[in-house]
């Protein structure tokens, strides 16, 4: 683990290449029952460039009317998909917080794919930290601090990393620049995928 300052550690490498695939799986299986689909922006109606899909109890959507959680899939009205075991097992090693992630964000990234600057803020517990696990290529990540004018520095998220957002860390802005195509054999098309646990409501 990599302490990069108050409430951020980078564990790069968390997974190794057999856990990579075996996740990679997971998530194959999971987006064959809850879809990609294609956030667009509140207000305007642009499409992200960023196709999603969730698992657990709670899901992030974004349509014209605004970001939400919400229990099933924009599209198919079913209830996400149940979190795997793996995940779980993450959050508990990563987060070391004493409630189980609602919600895991599931970004899928083709090469041209990219995500503004932004902070997380939707979520009800700020307590809770946001753990995030990179699968595929690497991307260009950018990270800020809590006003949208702080200086930010650039990070290079490979596949198997694991990084913690908590604490002071857990509103600060950050987005994804760029992925750096041709960097794993993991996803094929220099393919990327991004997860994020997080927990939603106060905890109990
Ligand atoms: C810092 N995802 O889903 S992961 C997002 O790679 C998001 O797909 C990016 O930003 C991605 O909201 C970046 C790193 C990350 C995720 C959540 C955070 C950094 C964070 C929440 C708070 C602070
Ligand atoms: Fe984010």
């Amino acid at each position: 683990r990599l302490d990069l300052g108050p409430g951020l550690t980078f564990v790069p490498g968390y997974l190794d290449r057999l856990a990579q695939e075996r996740l990679l799986a997971e998530i194959r299986d999971l987006a064959r029952r809850a879809p990609l689909f294609t956030p667009r922006m509140p207000r305007t109606d642009q499409p992200f460039s960023v196709r999603m899909t969730n698992c657990g109890p709670l899901g992030w959507v974004s349509d014209v009317s605004g970001y939400r959680y919400q229990p099933t899939h924009p599209q198919t009205g079913e209830p996400w998909p149940a979190m795997p075991e793996s995940l779980l097992d993450a959050w508990n090693e990563l987060a070391r917080f004493p409630h189980p992630p609602e919600a895991c964000l599931i970004n899928f990234y083709g090469p041209g794919a990219r995500m503004g600057l932004h902070q997380d803020k939707d979520e009800g517990e700020l307590a809770a930290p946001v753990v995030s696990l990179s699968l595929g290529a690497t991307a260009l990540f950018r990270i800020g601090g809590l006003s949208r004018r702080d200086r930010t520095r650039s990070i290079r998220l490979s596949s198997g990393d694991a990084f913690v957002f908590g604490g002071a860390a857990r509103l600060v802005f950050h987005g994804i620049d760029r992925i750096l195509p041709e960097t794993s054999d993991l996803i094929p098309g220099s393919g990327r995928v991004n997860l994020t646990l997080r927990r939603v409501t106060p905890a109990p």
